[in-house]
């Protein structure tokens, strides 16, 4: 029994715990494949509320360890490869990746842009080289680009509230204060593009999205045009793609209204969250029993544990 481990001196028999320690490994390696949970390390570079919550749900539904850091504050990390690391980062990815797989069976990662250089964000550098150093399956809580947990999500909540075989479902750019990544809509359109449904994206000019993700799809700058017959209304806001990171302020107001909400086929409201009241969406939108937030996020969860799932099927 030792009470506090600050030092050596709080150890009475430092070898008995070496000998204990080795013995542990020991049985840790052959495991009894029944006591043996995997292990979740869930990085968070930026916070979250949703996906922290639902993504350590879902692993503990399936009877796994969750270990979340957040790394947002002060944990500075080099990507490059090669680089003399003479400045402020202490620790490169490649020790980073390989030390986390030391203790996790999966890793999931979010990382948004930095919505300053277009082509590092879209070469999803920090995703990219924790796959490449991580020896465990990496997941993504949301990268510089895409945000599939959540798009999985949607399109599991589309389908439960579709009532036509083929929906109109439109994404529409709606104003925010603050630069947000263009994940969520690239997102949601590539799962989009896999349904049946009709896509409409309407955004003013300025605010197309990169053409790997909208080729082929239907893109109009009339709003309310847009809305017109919709089933489902999915609201977002995204900085420029083509001004890369900009804030876009059109002239016209693109904040969605049950005025436009009107002009839909009774459609349901959709926003991945958080959300900017009365900037995004107004209250009377949001508050209607038509909209379909919290149903999203409570999908967040199987979104997960079915991603989780099939991971840990292929023998990860
Ligand atoms: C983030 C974004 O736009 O990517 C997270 C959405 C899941 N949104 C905000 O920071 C408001
Ligand atoms: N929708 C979403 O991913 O929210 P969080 O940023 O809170 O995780």
């Amino acid at each position: 029994m030792i009470k506090h481990f600050t030092s050596i001196t709080d150890a009475p028999n430092p070898n008995a715990l070496i000998q204990r320690a080795l013995e542990i490994k020991r049985a840790v390696r052959r495991p009894p494949s029944a006591v043996h949970r995997k292990t979740l390390v869930l990085l968070f570079f930026n916070p979250s509320l949703r996906t922290r919550l639902s993504t350590e749900k879902a692993a503990q539904n399936l009877g796994m360890n969750v270990i979340t850091m957040n790394a947002d504050a002060g944990w500075k990390i080099e990507l490059e490869d090669g680089t003399v690391m003479d400045g402020d980062k202490a620790e490169h990815v490649r020790e980073a990746a390989g030390v986390i797989s030391q203790y996790a069976d999966v890793i999931g990662i979010r990382s948004f842009p930095t919505l300053k250089d277009r082509d590092w964000d879209y070469a999803e550098v920090v995703l990219n080289q924790f796959k490449k150093y991580a020896s465990v399956p990496i997941i993504s809580l949301e990268s510089a680009t895409v945000h599939p947990l959540q798009s999985l999500a949607d399109a599991v909540t589309i389908e439960e509230f579709k009532t036509k075989p083929r929906p109109k479902v439109v994404l529409t750019w709606a104003p925010h204060v603050r630069a947000l990544p263009q994940a969520v809509p690239n997102s949601f359109v590539e799962w989009m593009k896999t349904r049946d449904v009709e896509l409409v994206v309407t955004h003013p000019p300025g605010a197309e999205l990169a053409q790997q993700f909208v080729e082929n799809v239907r893109v109009e700058y009339d709003q309310q045009g847009a809305f017109e017959g919709a089933d489902f209304i999915y609201a977002k806001n995204w900085s420029s793609y083509t001004d890369y990171g900009q804030i876009i302020s059109p002239k016209e107001n693109w904040m969605v209204t049950p005025e436009k909400m009107a002009l839909t086929d009774n459609a349901r409201f959709m926003h991945c969250l958080p959300v900017r009241r009365n900037v995004v969406v107004a209250d009377a939108v949001l508050d209607d029993p038509r909209c379909l937030i919290f149903e999203q996020a409570k999908n967040r969860e199987v979104a997960a544990q079915a991603v989780l799932e099939e991971i840990m099927k292929s023998g990860n």
